[in-house]
């Protein structure tokens, strides 16, 4: 079996996504999800105009070899942009294996270890009671994990509640942040979300209890003594983890946190590499390695990074944000569901206009998420609606401090 063509196709069934469909000389063909936030299009083009030419006439199921050419074959290596194009790549290449040996990609990866992924979706609110609300209504819906965010006092736009300029959607009354043509600006300071958060969980174990499992993201905002005094004041309210409290940037500074609590820790959705994660994978400084499969090279990185978590007793909690396609999420549900240390999924419910481009996603169901027998990712690409909904340029929001400077959205 030979490529014959490599498609990239770019929507925005309410927000941007970009596909790469790899054709073979047979028909079979396999989709794969190369979606960056805000810089769709750069991804496009590395695809289109550097990559593609590099596929053509190759045989398709000689995935490693592929990744390990396109990796590090092109001198200028890793990076989010060739990360992403690489992991559209990575998903296509094993759908069309998995397609081609009737299997799903679970199958192919070691079988099942489990029949669900466990998942977990976002609670937000304006004040602790609305988050409160929201958390029973999420558990009302049989979800056993939550993470919970509220608006900070005093500040623009807080991460993770709805602020920004949000857009109602068919699907449930589901609602989303609008990308506008330019970035949104939000206004955030350390002193005030420092104080709120640990608030926040008093509140919510008060009135819901220990039972629930509860989670905060932190955004990578805080700096390392930061970071250190809010997984400490957290340590009451048993959380599952506080995700992203530090950049990447600063992995040396995970000690600083990691002495001062016993918080669990995860990190891991702005990483591209195994290399990325070693020093915290070695040196046991988180507990959950959260990275992007559409940002880290796709299904071929990912085991790679959860066996070596696995050797350091680190679970895996993959990025499952609505940014990334129901290819990229069905993705992580196959290797959440074949791999021995999994431990939790991010998940959201996609608009209907999603579906309509791309069915196929996972399904959930009492707190867990469940992907088809379907050969390969199960999930398919609908060419001729993506066509409906035309590229829309668009941003995620930037962060100032109350003075004016720029600070880490
Ligand atoms: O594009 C950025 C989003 O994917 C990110 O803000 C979502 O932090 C995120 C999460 O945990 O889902
Ligand atoms: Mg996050």
């Amino acid at each position: 079996m030979k490529i014959k063509e490599v498609r990239v196709v770019v929507t925005c069934p309410t927000r941007n996504y970009v596909l790469v469909k790899i054709v073979t000389d047979e028909g079979l063909y396999g989709v794969g999800d190369a979606t960056l936030n805000g810089r769709e299009l750069a991804v496009a083009a590395a695809l289109k105009e550097h990559i593609a030419p590099l596929l053509l006439g190759r045989d398709p199921g000689c995935i490693e070899d592929i990744w390990q050419y396109l990796f590090r074959g092109s001198y200028w290596r890793g990076g989010p942009v060739q990360m992403t194009a690489l992991a559209g790549v990575d998903m296509a290449l094993w759908d069309i294996k998995g397609k081609a040996a009737g299997m799903p990609l679970y199958s192919l990866l070691g079988g099942k270890t489990r029949a669900g992924a466990l998942c977990y979706t976002h609670c937000g609110g304006r004040d602790f009671k609305e988050v409160e609300d929201s958390v029973r209504a999420k558990l009302a819906e049989g979800f056993k994990v939550l993470r919970a965010q509220v608006a900070i006092p005093g500040t623009k736009g807080t991460y993770g509640v709805g602020s920004g300029k949000m857009k109602k959607n068919k699907n449930a009354g589901m609602k989303f942040l609008e990308q506008d043509a330019l970035p949104q600006e939000e206004v955030w300071e350390p002193g005030p979300y420092l104080r709120t958060i640990p608030q926040l969980f008093e509140h919510l174990r008060g009135a819901l209890g220990e039972e629930l499992e509860l989670f905060h993201d932190v955004h990578e905002r805080l700096t390392p003594i930061q970071a250190a005094r809010l997984a400490k004041e957290l340590e009451p309210y048993h959380l599952f983890f506080l995700e992203d409290p530090l950049r990447p940037e600063h992995k040396e500074s995970f000690r600083v946190v990691r002495r001062a609590s016993t918080t669990p820790l995860a990190m891991g959705e702005l990483f591209h590499s195994k290399w990325d994660c070693l020093p915290l994978l070695t040196e046991q400084l988180i507990d959950f390695i959260r990275c992007d499969l559409s940002h880290i090279g796709g299904i071929t990185e990912a085991k790679k990074i959860a066996a070596i978590a696995e050797a350091f007793h680190i679970q895996t909690a993959w990025h499952g944000p609505g940014d990334i396609s129901p290819h990229a999420h069905a993705a992580n549900v196959h290797v959440d569901v074949s791999i021995p240390n999994f431990g939790v999924q991010e998940m959201v419910a996609f608009p209907e206009e999603v579906h309509e481009v791309m069915p196929g996603a996972p399904v959930y169901k009492d707190g867990y998420l469940f992907v088809s027998d379907r050969p390969g990712l199960g999930t398919d690409l609908n060419e001729k609606a993506a066509k409906k909904y035309p590229y829309k340029r668009g941003y995620l929001p930037t962060t100032r401090r109350a003075d004016g400077s720029v600070h880490d959205w």
